[in-house]
């Protein structure tokens, strides 16, 4: 991780969350159950110290809980992203005011190119950008250098051959400590530097997408094997139920914004 972080931002589902983006095909999301879980995982952070933030639902966008897609938060700066998805596009104006009351510099990933948070994993002071179908790679190119000029090392990661990998951090997550989650989806090949690898099993890819934040790690519950891994190399694992985030294709690291 990179620093403790003190506070995240979160969007409620919208009553229009069922109409979101999915390619899972795990049936259609049961809203108030996802209501819970989303207080749950805002019950999550705050025990991990964090102040929050939480939007009140947005009808016009049926994917904007999925908040970590519109920007990128570093100790330096705010970057307002271009989602890849048409349909997504609007949720990135929608959080630029919340992110004006917060940071002093706001920069923007300009059209035509276009950057999904979910591609965008920070180590320290490195960062690893996915290309992927949402993050183009003119997209991927022109946050590289956003965050180079930011004093950040940047690099690029094209899972565009992946076919199970929505986002970059539908498959990676980093621990801390020059540890990095890799589950089995990430293209052979890819560069992903002197990290140490922690492998997920197969049948519990889902789990690759997990967040470190400050003495925790949150995961998504069920997945014993990886939960297991965790803790038997120290850290203190906090399941949480995302079932009906999983059928819209998000997972744990989606549902927030965190600095
Ligand atoms: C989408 O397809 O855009 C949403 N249904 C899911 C976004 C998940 N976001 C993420 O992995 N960062």
């Amino acid at each position: 991780m990179s620093g403790r972080f003190t506070r995240a931002i979160l969007r409620r589902p919208a009553a229009t969350y069922a109409e979101g983006l999915t390619v899972t095909g795990g049936g259609s999301p049961d809203l108030p159950l996802a209501l819970q879980q989303h207080a749950a995982y805002a019950k999550a952070l705050e025990s991990c110290g964090l102040t929050l933030t939480v939007l009140p639902a947005d009808e016009r966008f049926p994917d904007s809980t999925f908040v970590e897609d519109t920007a990128i938060l570093t100790a330096r700066a705010a970057i307002v992203t271009r989602p890849g998805a048409p349909s997504r596009l609007g949720e990135a104006e929608a959080i630029e005011r919340t992110l004006d009351g917060f940071y002093p510099t706001v920069l923007r990933i300009l059209a035509p190119a276009t950057v999904d948070g979910g591609d965008i994993c920070q180590c320290e002071d490195r960062f690893l950008i996915g290309v992927s179908a949402r993050t183009s790679e003119s997209g991927a190119r022109e946050l590289a250098g956003i965050l180079r000029d930011l004093g950040y090392r940047a690099s690029l990661i094209d899972i565009r051959e992946s076919k199970t990998l929505l986002h970059l951090k539908t498959g990676i997550t980093y621990l801390g400590e020059g540890r990095l989650v890799i589950s089995g989806d990430l293209p052979a090949g890819a560069d992903i530097g002197d990290f140490e690898p922690v492998s997920v099993d197969p049948e519990e890819s889902y789990a690759a997408n997990s967040i470190r934040v400050n003495d925790r790690v949150l995961v998504a519950a069920g997945f014993p094997r990886y939960a297991d891994r965790l803790a038997r190399l120290g850290y203190d694992p906090l399941p949480l139920d995302m079932s009906e985030f999983r059928k819209m294709d998000g997972g744990l690291s989606c549902l927030s914004l965190r600095f």
